[in-house]
């Protein structure tokens, strides 16, 4: 079988003299870092949508992405091709995962039967594919956003029969991701949200996403499909306002109808963005109650409004990512998907392993330098220096819950506060940059 991408070659680290462009520069798999593998420690993933399947079309403008299937006119010729594509550019690339949607890898036809059909056809191919490539899927999901039946949601949406074809496409997604050894299985609330409340019964609305979840865990448990569930964070987009809104607003969702056991997060840089957060504020509150699953590794445009997934090139951004990441102790079975596209304008075969390498040697460059930061404890330090005083004390009796607002009352009475210390933000973004 011919390459689909004759042009792209197999992808070698030449380290950071090198000024070749399908080289890697700083992302060296087999080099430790911190006790680890760079290829341990970062679990990259290829987006099946945007690498095998993105056009290049913006509301202004048509296709531009030059892709080796374009010209076939047979749906599923086009197909198989991307599939021997995504194996291919994984392997050249070292990209040891990919994630996909449904739609991504078989094209709907006209009825769910034949829809379904396809897809056995094409996870046969994969599997395939699978007998001589170590490449794996990091997760599966199911698109429930771009066909006009789900035009008001799927989980969410008024028509109960929509609901139905939903849980229908979440069935089969399941048990194909569980097919292909999937590690982990995402929702993205695709447009589970509202335009406006005017037309909206938000209450029956997430009650009826909670059902639909847990009925997905139920069968998943029933087939024995045990990876990892993830719910992805989004605060809008398609939708104005969308249910899953952030890392918070997932976690109370979940505590709420009972299902924190079952989910974690699959945070995304660029969503993060959206939701007028840093991806290190998404990431820190995941960490901190445990639920930190997966990362979307993108990023967005300060300067605009929507998601625009753009390959992570943003050092600064990716040191964070790894400091949190690393914190946690990695991310288990997820990893570092990057659902990101290369811009419109660069549409050759050659712009998508370009793209590619960029966001790896960033991540490269971020896990070593949020290494050697948790290593030298330059931040660490004075974060435990700023809460000391909670760890004897005034500040000991009160975390012990040791006191009462007349205990507290008579503390401040017999001593005013000690004089406050410095928050130092200045001193400690200069630290930062000293490891960048
Ligand atoms: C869209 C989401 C989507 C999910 C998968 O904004 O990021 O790509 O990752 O459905
Ligand atoms: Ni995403
Ligand atoms: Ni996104």
């Amino acid at each position: 079988m011919p390459d689909v991408f004759p042009s792209i070659p197999r992808i070698a680290y030449e380290g950071p003299g090198s000024d070749r462009p399908l080289a890697f520069k700083r992302y060296d798999p087999a080099k430790a870092v911190g006790g680890r593998t760079m290829a341990q420690g970062l679990r990259f993933s290829l987006a099946y949508w945007h690498s095998l399947c993105a056009k290049g079309i913006d509301p202004f403008g048509d296709a531009t992405m030059e892709r080796p299937w374009n010209s076939l006119s047979d749906p599923m010729e086009a197909a198989r091709m991307r599939m021997r594509g995504a194996f291919e550019l994984t392997e050249k690339l070292s990209i040891p995962f990919f994630c996909f949607h449904d739609r991504d890898i078989a094209p709907e036809a006209d009825s769910l039967r034949e829809t379904n059909k396809r897809l056995d056809e094409i996870v046969a191919l994969a599997k395939e594919l699978m007998k001589t490539s170590p490449t794996r899927v990091l997760w599966g999901t199911a698109n429930l956003f771009n066909h006009p039946r789900y035009a008001h949601g799927a989980a969410t949406s008024p028509s109960p029969e929509a609901f139905a074809f939903a849980a229908a496409q979440v069935k089969k997604a399941l048990e194909i991701t569980k097919e292909l050894g999937g590690a982990n299985y995402v929702f993205w609330g695709g447009r589970e949200g509202y335009e406006t409340l005017l037309n909206t019964d938000m209450k029956l609305e997430r009650e009826n996403l909670a059902r639909f979840l847990r009925m997905a865990a139920e069968y998943a448990d029933e087939i024995g499909f045990s990876g990892q569930f993830l719910i992805e964070p989004k605060p809008k987009e398609p939708t104005k306002h969308q249910y899953d809104s952030d890392a918070a607003a997932c976690h109370a969702f979940l505590l709420e109808f009972g299902l924190a056991d079952r989910f974690k997060l699959n945070l995304e840089t660029n969503h993060a963005t959206l939701a007028g957060h840093t991806m290190q504020h998404e990431l820190r509150y995941a960490r901190d109650h445990g639920i930190l699953g997966s990362v979307d590794a993108n990023q967005g445009d300060e300067l605009l409004g929507w998601d625009t997934d753009q390959f992570p090139t943003n050092l600064y951004v990716t040191t964070l990512v790894m400091y949190e990441i690393l914190k946690n102790g990695g991310l288990g079975s997820g990893g570092l998907n990057f659902d990101a596209k290369p811009r419109r304008g660069s549409f050759r075969v050659e712009d998508l392993a370009a793209a590619h390498i960029a966001g790896m040697d960033s991540f490269a460059r971020g896990l070593e330098a949020a290494q050697k930061l948790l290593d030298s404890g330059a931040l660490d330090r004075p974060l435990a220096q700023r809460y000391a005083a909670w760890g004897s004390g005034l500040g000991a009796s009160i975390r012990s819950g040791k006191e009462s607002f007349r205990s507290l009352e008579a503390a401040a009475l017999a001593a005013p506060p000690a004089r406050l210390e410095s928050g130092r933000q200045e001193a400690l973004e200069a630290i930062l940059n000293e490891y960048l």
